[in-house]
């Protein structure tokens, strides 16, 4: 302890001794050059106040920090309180079947930290006891089965990063622009490392019977959540997930099984999975009836719209983060496709007439969310920021116009409409959409 103690005594010493000249100090300042505050003339004022500024050796270096037993399991920095997930009021009828919004707009790179993932859920998180949580696969197979946690674990593993949205993200705006950020436009989206089964490795255990086409999923909530599932996909990429980058899943994403179903709507992803039942049609529970379908413009209702066609988002800058003068910057969003991997990301600045592709940041997976970013130069004029994805399939990310031709305005799911922002002179920004 007096040995840690004297170490930062001294090196609190030789900073000062390294203390550069007025002098000398702008020169290294200019030279780096673009960072504004650092070559400033609050320098002078800076060290004369004594505030926590280089070149002055700030409080945080003058005393030992928390040790390695203060944190077992860590926590972000209190400074980062405003990066959490948000509730809209008048969406929240009731705490337990409702939605919470990722904080999109504070988010770099492709993952969603866990505890920071939109939550949707029908019946509240149950608390489930995993020693007492089962998987049942029954229905139309050769051996029913019933596994416990223990027994899922065991099998071969799969490790994904993949997204999982739901489809009503952005559907509260068919007739125009009404929420107040990036958070609530787009929120409903997440990404995460998903760590299973894939459940045809369990199907294959329980033995598929011929003509089996379909299977049930259920969840082990309040509101025994369940869907409908093709068998093809249930074949192809699900997967029985029981870890969420690399710990066990979240209680509100489903703790302890759920299902990841890649590149479909949030919907079928059920969690607390607790029963699959193959079967040769779909069962038509109310999340595929009454909800979860979409009213088209004829007044036909369109069911089982499984698939999260491209949508992207500019999430710097947008509402909650305005510019601050002008300048450089790097716009920056995410992109996605349930079809695959996203091929091209264009951004324009004038509302749609001018396009540049923007830069794909690595890794660009399949059915996962892409960052995008493009260099912006900002002469304080007013512009409409907007992004468009394409994906591997061809598909075009569409204009809200083009969008409203075919399904109408009077749908809630599946709005993957081109976004835009417009930039005013002052630096904000809002949510609007162009004709
Ligand atoms: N058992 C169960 N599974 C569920 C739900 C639910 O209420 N109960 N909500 C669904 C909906 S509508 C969505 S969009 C996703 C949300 O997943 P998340 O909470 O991990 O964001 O879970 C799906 N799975
Ligand atoms: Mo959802």
């Amino acid at each position: 302890m007096n040995e840690d103690r004297s170490e930062v005594a001294r090196r609190v010493a030789a900073m000062e001794r390294l203390r550069p000249s007025r002098r000398g100090f702008m020169k290294v300042a200019a030279a780096g050059g673009a960072v504004a505050a650092f070559g400033g003339p609050d320098i002078k004022r800076a060290l004369a106040a004594g505030e926590n500024l280089p070149p002055n050796v700030p409080e945080w270096m003058k005393t030992l920090g928390p040790g390695v037993t203060a944190s077992p399991y860590g926590a972000p920095s209190k400074y980062e309180k405003e990066v959490v997930r948000r509730n809209v009021g008048w969406l929240t009828a009731s705490e337990e079947s409702s939605i919470n919004f990722t904080p999109i707009h504070m988010l770099e790179g492709i993952i969603t930290p866990s505890g920071l993932c939109f939550e949707r859920h029908h019946g509240g998180v149950p608390e489930i006891d995993p020693a007492q949580h089962r998987l049942v696969i029954h229905g139309m197979v050769a051996r029913p089965l019933i596994f416990t946690m223990d027994d899922i674990v065991r099998f071969p593993s799969v490790s994904r990063i993949m997204f999982l949205e739901c489809p009503a993200n952005g559907g509260m705006e068919w007739r125009g622009a009404q929420m107040a950020g990036c958070q609530f436009t787009h929120g409903m989206v997440h990404c995460c490392e998903w760590t299973g089964v894939k459940l045809s490795t369990l199907l294959a255990e329980a033995g598929v019977a011929k003509g089996a086409k379909w299977l049930l999923a259920e969840g082990a909530d309040a509101a025994a959540m369940t869907r409908s599932i093709p068998l093809d996909k249930a074949l192809d990429d699900v997967i029985v997930a029981y870890a969420q980058n690399g710990e066990r899943i979240r209680p509100e994403q489903g703790y302890p099984l759920r299902l990841m179903v890649p590149g479909w709507e949030g919907n079928v992803n059920v969690k607390w999975v607790r029963r699959i039942k193959l079967g040769d049609k779909p069962w038509h529970h109310r999340e595929e009836t009454s909800k979860y379908t979409d009213l088209m413009p004829d007044g036909t209702a369109r069911q089982f719209t499984f698939v999260q066609e491209a949508n992207s988002v500019v999430t710097f800058p947008c509402p909650e983060r305005p510019l601050d003068g002008k300048g450089t910057y790097e716009i920056r969003g995410i992109a996605w496709s349930g079809r695959g991997k996203i091929k091209r990301v264009d951004v324009s600045l004038d509302g749609g007439d001018n396009w540049r592709s923007a830069q794909l940041q690595e890794p660009v997976l399949s059915k996962a969310l892409v960052r995008f970013r493009l260099p912006w130069k900002w002469e304080g004029g007013p512009a409409l920021v907007q992004s468009r994805a394409l994906d591997e399939t061809g598909y075009v990310q569409p204009t809200i116009e083009q969008l409203r031709k075919v399904r109408g305005v009077n749908s809630i799911y599946h709005k993957n409409a081109i976004h835009t922002w417009r930039v005013n002179p002052n630096g904000k920004i809002d949510n609007v959409q162009i004709a």
